[in-house]
């Protein structure tokens, strides 16, 4: 919990450089109306900078903010949503340990199809087998979409690709980038991971109740700062399209390029949804190497099955159907 009295120093700070306009204000000033030491100014003005604030300093005048934090709130993506429902029930969070978590709960409490848990931060965000995935302040998308299908349980991995597929064109259409993906659940721009898609099951005997899909996208963050042990394999929108990108109108674009490729789905199955998803994928036709909790199955990568199962063609012309993998493309 924040202490009162630091969240008052901070309060304080704000205020001043929001009144100061283009004014840099000293250390000293500042400590005087906050009330307390310059060295506890200077470690406020790191960690608002850790958040998202961008100051410039110049020795002997002080300090001024040039920008400060993009939060996304709920009013700025209702803002011109053309979507019926995914969307339509926002339920936003400073910071959360995984918006997972929190979509599986409100499933579980009569949530109305279409619901979103979106946070700005994740202090425990998930990939697939507990991986962990970085979702820093204010950069990127972390979001949790409450799904209710009718469908039984073996066709849920489907829902997986017609995501991806929805995350690939709500990319296109905010930035003109065309990101490829990864059998089952990456997006990738330039061969670097823009976003990991996680889908989780609510689901009674054969019958699903609900279906949690988690999309994480890497929207603003620079390039350093990605943590070392995903440094070359990650990138966000911004390094790729060399611009600030609006979280919201991402976000906007994912809903509703979801909801139409969701109906079309629900309408005619997967087959359109296949024809679009081979389209955008980078593996089909390529050797590759398929990383399974069993062992490894290397070949071609042949295509998907109408059930969103990759097949594998080995090299004496057995073919393997592979449901959950890390692929490696062999070069
Ligand atoms: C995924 O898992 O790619 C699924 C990620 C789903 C994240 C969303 S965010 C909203 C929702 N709430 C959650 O808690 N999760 C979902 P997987 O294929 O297992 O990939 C995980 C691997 O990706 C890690 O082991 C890292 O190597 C890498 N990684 C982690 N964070 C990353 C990031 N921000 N950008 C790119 N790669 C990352």
């Amino acid at each position: 919990m924040a202490n009162p009295l630091q969240s008052e120093i901070r309060r304080r700070l704000i205020e001043a450089f929001t009144n100061a306009g283009e004014e840099y204000l000293s250390g000293q000033y500042l400590a005087e109306i906050a009330g307390c030491s310059r060295t506890a100014i200077w470690k406020h003005i790191e960690e608002l900078r850790k958040e998202g604030f961008v100051f410039d300093a110049v020795k002997k005048r002080g300090y001024k903010i040039i920008q400060i934090p993009e939060k996304i709130t709920a009013d700025e993506i209702g803002l011109g949503l053309k979507t019926a429902f995914i969307g339509r029930n926002i339920h936003y969070e400073e910071q959360v340990e995984s918006t997972q978590k929190i979509a599986h709960r409100l499933a579980t409490d009569g949530a109305t199809e279409g619901t979103v848990v979106v946070a700005e931060e994740q202090t425990i965000g998930r990939g697939r087998l507990d991986r962990k995935w970085y979702s820093p302040k204010y950069s990127g998308i972390w979001m949790s979409i409450i799904l209710k299908p009718n469908l039984p349980m073996h066709q849920a991995p489907q829902l997986t690709l017609v995501t991806a597929v929805a995350v690939v064109q709500a990319i296109q259409e905010v930035t003109g980038l065309q990101p490829q993906i990864k059998w089952p659940n990456d997006i990738l721009i330039e061969g670097k991971k823009v976003t990991g898609i996680l889908t989780e099951l609510q689901a009674d005997a054969d019958r699903i109740n609900a279906i949690i899909i988690g999309i994480g996208i890497n929207v603003n963050q620079k390039q350093e700062d990605f943590t070392e042990d995903i440094l070359q394999i990650a990138t966000s929108l911004a390094i790729e399209s060399g611009q600030h990108v609006s979280r919201a109108k991402v976000m906007q674009a994912v809903f509703g390029q979801l909801e139409k490729l969701y109906l079309i789905y629900q309408q005619n199955g997967f087959a359109p949804i296949k024809l679009l998803w081979e389209s955008y994928a980078i593996s089909i036709g390529k050797q590759i190497i398929a990383r399974t909790i069993t062992g490894d199955i290397v070949g071609k990568a042949i295509g998907i099955t109408d059930e969103g199962v990759l097949r594998i063609e080995q090299n004496d012309g057995e073919v393997h159907h592979v449901y959950s993998a890390d692929i490696f493309l062999k070069d």
